[in-house]
């Protein structure tokens, strides 16, 4: 074993820190880099492997763009409120508050023992009034703006959780953070408008450097679709209704239409034979999940309305239907129905012995789905259905009863939660003056400290009356304040404008600060935040660009994911299945370097994969390697007795090796290609030990051999290249150097393996100076003893030379 370990972790850390090296200051020399790791949930079970994970190697690429000259910014704090402080909170009694603090300190001791160059004094952590302070004084800036709103909904709620949720925050159906089936409730809550922000946030994600995967997701959550909208008329009433479809060309084919159970108009169109049945259905449908109405095998079911309506192209009459497969979140509530063409309401027709009538010409079979020529359409029949839809718009439009519709899937953010850990929202309601918004110089609307927070379904802070009970803000009168908090995803949603000017007290932070260091060039963390926190960090960063507080449209330039880090079994980490990878034993048996380097090495950085013990002790294994290699050419080069000063063939190997690594690590690292960078320092610590098996060596060429070596080295084992790096006699720190610069002549290699093919089969390979001409090569080639006794007595036919790949000999 070697020297490495904690003792020199913690020498080096203490060195850091005391020297200051990695305070930022944005006078520093070099172009800032905002890089950035998502922050953490300060749980009570410690950091694990997948924080590791996200950590580590991202510091390590920090540290390498530091020594490319960058002025790197790369801060650390908490995402201190939420659930499940509070579910610990009633399972042990323990206040969230006293548990969340305490966490904190315990990660941040573990986080400072990476060694990783975290602007601690640029810490935030939410769960405190001055930070939370300025997530209401947001909330009350969007408030102004008209983008935060109160509304009565259909809402998500958990009732496990005991809150409602956002609809990022359901996942197939049932609770994000617990599984449990959520259902509908109608409730009165916050809303933030980000759908006011869905066709920037859509036509953005084009500049960003993000994985396409993630881009991807967001396009189909804000769900763009292009389609029309046309207005169906009740027979026999003044009752009139729109619908949107994304396929108007097959408006002939209607055969009867559909309203969502919830939709308003239900009731009155329903007839009293029908009344009875249409209640009961509505009643069943509020059970269903969004996912399970929408499901395309799933058995349709409906009821008639008794009611018509009246299709606006050609006057049929068509029965109205309320059917559970129609959402009344989505376009109108009201869709069309054209059997022969629409999988959907071809099960329905099927079923319910509905007409099914084709207008779009192609398939065998029903329903045709895909495009084609309209026919059953009148005087539309032979128009494509591009053609065709172009025609019956500009025909509804001409008669006042449709046109070109744009629907979003995306719905507005629901942000209050019934719980209480989180931040108040900073609204009174007064019987004078209504919904009033608590003055900016009143903040923060303090978290009480002591309030019952056992969930029952109604928010905690409504059972404090010192909170709820306050005087209205304009008018002085009797008010009371909001007793719901606000989702964390709030919290989250603005901290990186935060980290900069974190100790503001007189503003969220400065805009001509925040201009200059943002956007984040940098952000790394888990691909599972794709539709909840990035998407509304966007939409935040969007809203107070448009009021005048960021001049940047986008908060984070490029983004990547760390992949998953599993247990040895190959199955996701758990407690409960005994596979969990405690950091902080490995780190105190290995040292926090072999760690990372495992980390970085062992797996792909956005793929993760299975744990391995093996592997972390090879990584522990070639760490001391390179000490006792670095050690034996140090001796080299202290004793100078066998000195020579020339380059020959041995040096230039070295050499080579030397700038195809340092030309490699910098391209591959910087790619998030972590495991071959450090395949490549395994090489060149190869190449040094070949070359201290030279009997004479050019102690000077060696001195500079290794202090690139050690460069290459110190992003990914900080600690150990900073003690090998004062070892070597430099000047402390190495993280102050400039990282190493490939030269390319280095790179030409005097001679280039060569293989022989005679009568087209590999034979033979030589090796060859390079630069030769065709001619000198063949010449070369021809008088080679092995090509000789390969050809023998044949004759020579034809003899091709592919440059410094292959000479093909053919001999009969
Ligand atoms: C008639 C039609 C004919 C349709 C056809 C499709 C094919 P996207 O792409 O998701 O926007 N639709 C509209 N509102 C709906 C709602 N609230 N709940 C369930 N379905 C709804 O899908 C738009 C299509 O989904 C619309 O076009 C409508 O069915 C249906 F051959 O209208 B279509
Ligand atoms: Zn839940």
């Amino acid at each position: 074993m070697g020297n490495y370990g904690t003792n020199i972790d913690e020498k080096w850390q203490k060195n850091w820190e005391e020297s200051g090296i990695y305070k930022f200051d944005e006078n520093n020399p070099g172009e800032k880099l905002y890089t950035l790791e998502m922050f953490s949930y300060p749980s009570g079970s410690k950091l694990h492997a997948g924080h590791w994970f996200n950590y580590g190697p991202v510091d390590s690429w920090a540290r390498m763009k530091r020594m490319q000259g960058f002025n790197v910014f790369q801060p650390m704090g908490f995402d201190a409120f939420g659930l499940p402080a509070e579910n610990y909170a009633i399972k042990t009694g323990i206040h969230p508050k006293d548990s969340t603090l305490k966490n904190i300190e315990t990660m941040e001791k573990q986080l400072r023992a990476m060694g990783a160059m975290f602007n601690w004094e640029n810490e935030v952590i939410t769960c405190l009034p001055d930070y939370y302070k300025w997530t209401q004084w947001v909330f009350l800036k969007l408030y102004e703006k008209g983008l935060a709103y109160r509304s009565e909904a259909p809402v998500n709620w958990c009732p496990s959780c005991n809150t409602v949720l956002a609809n990022e925050q359901v996942v197939d159906g049932t609770c994000e953070r617990c599984s449990t089936e959520v259902i509908k409730k109608n409730l009165t809550q916050w809303f933030l408008k980000i759908t006011d922000y869905a066709d920037e946030l859509l036509q953005d994600l084009d500049k960003l450097d993000w994985p396409e995967k993630t881009k991807a997701m967001q396009r189909h959550w804000i769900g763009k679709s292009k389609g029309a909208e046309a207005i169906f008329k009740v027979d026999k009433s003044s009752i009139e209704f729109k619908v949107f479809t994304t396929r108007v060309d097959t408006l002939f084919g209607v055969t009867y239409v559909v309203l969502a159970p919830e939709n308003d108009l239900v009731d009155g169109l329903t007839t009293d034979e029908y009344k009875e049945a249409v209640a009961k259905y509505k009643d069943d449908a509020k059970k269903q999940s969004d996912i399970e109405r929408q499901s395309i095998t799933r058995e349709k079911t409906g009821v008639f309305t008794g009611s018509y309506a009246i299709n606006p192209i050609n006057g049929r009459k068509v029965p109205i239907w309320v059917a559970d497969y129609v959402l009344n979140t989505y376009g109108t509530g009201a869709v069309m129905a054209v059997p022969a063409h629409d999988e959907r309401d071809f099960a329905f027709a099927t079923k319910y012995n509905l007409p099914i009538e084709r207008v779009i010409e192609g398939g065998d079979s029903l329903p045709y789905i895909e495009h084609g020529k309209m026919i059953n359409s009148s005087e539309f029949n032979g128009l494509s259905t591009n053609e065709g839809k172009e025609a019956v718009v500009k025909k509804l439009q001409s008669i006042n009863l449709g046109g070109w519709k744009v629907n979003y899937r995306l719905r507005d953010w629901l942000v209050s939660r019934q719980r209480y850990w989180g931040a108040p929202i900073p609204i009174v309601y007064c019987e004078k003056c209504g919904t009033v918004a608590v003055p900016e110089e009143n903040l923060p609307v303090e978290l009480p400290y002591d309030v019952e927070f056992s969930p029952d379904g109604k928010s905690p802070l409504s059972k404090s009356p010192e909170f709820v009970n306050t005087t209205c803000p304009k008018c002085g009168g009797p008010a009371k304040r909001e007793a719901d908090t606000l989702d964390t995803f709030v919290c989250s949603s603005w901290y990186y404008l935060r980290y900069p000017d974190n100790k503001n007290s007189e503003k969220a932070f400065d805009t001509e600060k925040i201009n200059r260091l943002l956007p984040v060039d940098m952000y790394v963390g888990g691909p599972e935040h794709a539709c909840m926190h990035l998407l509304y960090a966007r939409f935040i960063t969007k809203a107070l660009r448009d009021m005048g507080y960021l001049n940047f449209d986008e908060p984070f330039l490029s983004l990547r994911h760390q992949g998953l880090i599993l247990g040895p079994d190959g199955l996701k980490m758990s407690k409960s299945k005994g596979n969990t990878i405690s950091p902080d034993d490995y780190i105190k048996e290995f040292g926090s370097d072999v760690f990372r380097m495992y980390l970085m090495f062992g797996f792909d950085y956005s793929e993760g994969g299975a744990w391995s013990d093996d592997g972390i002790k090879s990584i522990g294994r070639f760490v001391d390697r390179i000490e006792r290699i670095l050690t034996s050419c140090r001796e080299v080069i202290n004793n100078s007795e066998n000195d020579k000063t020339s380059l020959d063939k041995a040096e230039k190997a070295l050499n080579y090796v030397r700038h195809f690594s340092i030309k490699s690590i910098s391209e591959d690292a910087s790619k998030f290609q972590f495991n071959t960078s450090i395949a490549r320092l395994m090489e060149y610590t190869n190449a040094l030990s070949k070359y201290l098996s030279e009997d004479v060596k050019n102690a000077a060429f060696l001195k500079d051999v290794i202090v690139d070596f050690i460069k290459l080295l110190a992003p990914f084992a900080p600690h150990f290249a900073e003690e090998q790096w004062n070892l070597t006699g430099m000047n402390f720190s190495i993280f102050n150097e400039k990282w190493p610069e490939f030269d390319s002549n280095a790179l030409i290699k005097d001679e280039v393996e060569i293989a022989i093919q005679v009568n087209g089969k590999v034979r033979a390979k030589i090796n060859i100076a390079t630069g030769l001409s065709d001619d000198e090569i063949k010449e070369i080639v021809l008088n080679d003893d092995e090509v000789k006794s390969l050809i023998k007595d044949k004759e020579l036919k034809k003899i091709i030379v592919v440059k410094g790949r292959l000479v093909n000999i053919v001999a009969k």
